[in-house]
């Protein structure tokens, strides 16, 4: 096996298994190109499972979670429709290694995209936009990673909840955005806080996820970007989100 399918196989294990592996940069020296290819390998993996490309999500795109997590690099990864949460449904503990949730803003395509787009004209293959919750699981220990480590473990993808969708015509430059554990609130942010506009790093999915060969389809889901820091989840524990004119989204945690 080459190295990239020996360190996909790794992830794609700790993944399934819920078990942490350690970060793969203090064993090999990955470049950015090298991660992707792995991040493609380890996603292979579960789509020769069954699982189905579902979108992609945009990771590290607020200087909220750049700093939060120390790395200050856009980053993307894939989505499968086993990673989506019915809306207000739950997802259990066992599963994650250490789970956390943000709130984001979710564009669901409306016409298929297959280049490189301006904000302006990716809005204009959008179908709806909704409030969004991404549960993330780094796969390292202690959640902690280098750029190559993210990007090779999928941008740490793990589940997302989408909320009622609205149409492209409200404007998401600027939405306060409350983030909520158990009707408590934890973070708050704006939409703003997404690249100084959610729109910015749409175009940014549209370059880089067809610049990998994938085509984002009617239905495709296409995630912005945490807007505030991560919170890590208990079991037990309801979380939810809620954008100014786009209304709530909600999962939760059991044991
Ligand atoms: C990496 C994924 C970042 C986001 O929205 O910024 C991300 C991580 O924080 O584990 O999903
Ligand atoms: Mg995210």
């Amino acid at each position: 096996m080459s190295l990239v399918d020996t360190l996909a196989a790794r992830l794609d294990d700790a993944a399934r298994n819920a078990k942490s592996t350690p970060q793969l940069s203090l064993e090999h020296d990955i470049d950015v190109p090298t991660a992707y290819a792995i991040q493609a390998a380890s996603m292979k993996r579960r789509f020769d499972r069954g699982e189905a490309l579902v979108g992609v999500k945009m990771g590290l795109t607020s200087l909220a979670k750049a700093k939060q997590m120390g790395v200050h690099e856009v980053i993307w990864g894939r989505l499968t429709d086993a990673m989506r949460i019915a809306p207000n449904g739950s997802v259990a503990r066992p599963r994650y290694v250490h789970p956390r949730a943000e709130p984001e803003i979710a564009y669901i395509v409306g016409k298929r995209i297959d280049r490189a787009m301006s904000p302006e004209e990716a809005l204009a293959h959008i179908e709806s936009v909704a409030p969004a919750i991404e549960l993330i699981d780094s796969r390292y220990e202690n959640f902690k990673f280098a750029l190559a480590d993210v990007i090779a473990d999928n941008a740490s993808s793990s589940g997302f909840v989408i909320g009622e969708a609205s149409p492209t015509s409200v404007d998401v430059a600027d939405l306060a955005i409350t983030f909520q554990v158990d009707g408590v609130t934890v973070q708050t942010g704006s939409s703003a806080a997404i690249l100084g506009h959610p729109g910015k790093s749409l175009a940014a999915a549209t370059e880089l996820a067809t610049k990998a060969g994938i085509v984002l389809e009617p239905g495709f889901v296409i995630m912005a970007g945490g807007a505030t820091e991560a919170v890590a989840l208990k079991p037990g524990q309801t979380v939810s989100v809620t954008i100014a004119q786009l209304g709530r989204a909600a999962f939760s945690l059991t044991d």
